[in-house]
């Protein structure tokens, strides 16, 4: 008897054991490892419409970007402008935005980093071009801490 539970009590913990391994993410696979998170599952960005398009979020909000010079090597600014449906401008989303060579990927990764709003309701954001070739910027929008939209903006140097 004492052998038998002693059986039990070992099955018992290679079941437990099995059931944690199984409890794991089978892979953490990834193609980008600078931008997603072991174990994660990646989240769609969207390819924006041109600069200067209406880019539409759900049927509530739209927005168009624009850099203020044509990017080149150094910094340019991304600019956003908000709007609802009718066509006024807010400013009542948070947008973040991302930058990175896709070619390479998290060899220049910015990180997320948040536009700051200017006086006139421009979301504005430096993006730091270091290297020539094929860019994205990654635009996150979220109202009260919830992703509404996500969206890519790719240009060369
Ligand atoms: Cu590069």
């Amino acid at each position: 008897m004492r052998a038998n539970k002693a059986a039990m009590a070992a099955i018992l913990i290679f079941l437990a054991a099995a059931a944690t391994a199984a409890a794991q993410p089978a892979t953490s696979c990834c193609n980008s490892p600078g931008l997603v998170p072991a174990g994660q599952q990646a989240p769609v960005f969207q390819d924006l419409p041109k600069s200067g398009k209406k880019c539409w979020i759900g049927e509530v909000n739209y927005f168009t970007w624009e850099f203020d010079k044509t990017p080149n090597m150094g910094t340019s600014i991304l600019i956003i402008k908000l709007f609802d449906k009718d066509g006024k401008r807010v400013s009542d989303l948070a947008v973040t935005g991302r930058s990175d060579m896709p070619s390479m990927r998290g060899a220049h990764d910015s990180g997320e980093v948040a536009f700051k709003t200017n006086r006139a309701g421009d979301y504005l954001l430096p993006i730091n071009v270091v290297m020539p070739g094929d860019w994205e910027v990654l635009l996150t929008f979220s109202r009260n801490g919830v992703v509404i939209f996500r969206g890519r903006i790719a240009f060369g140097v």
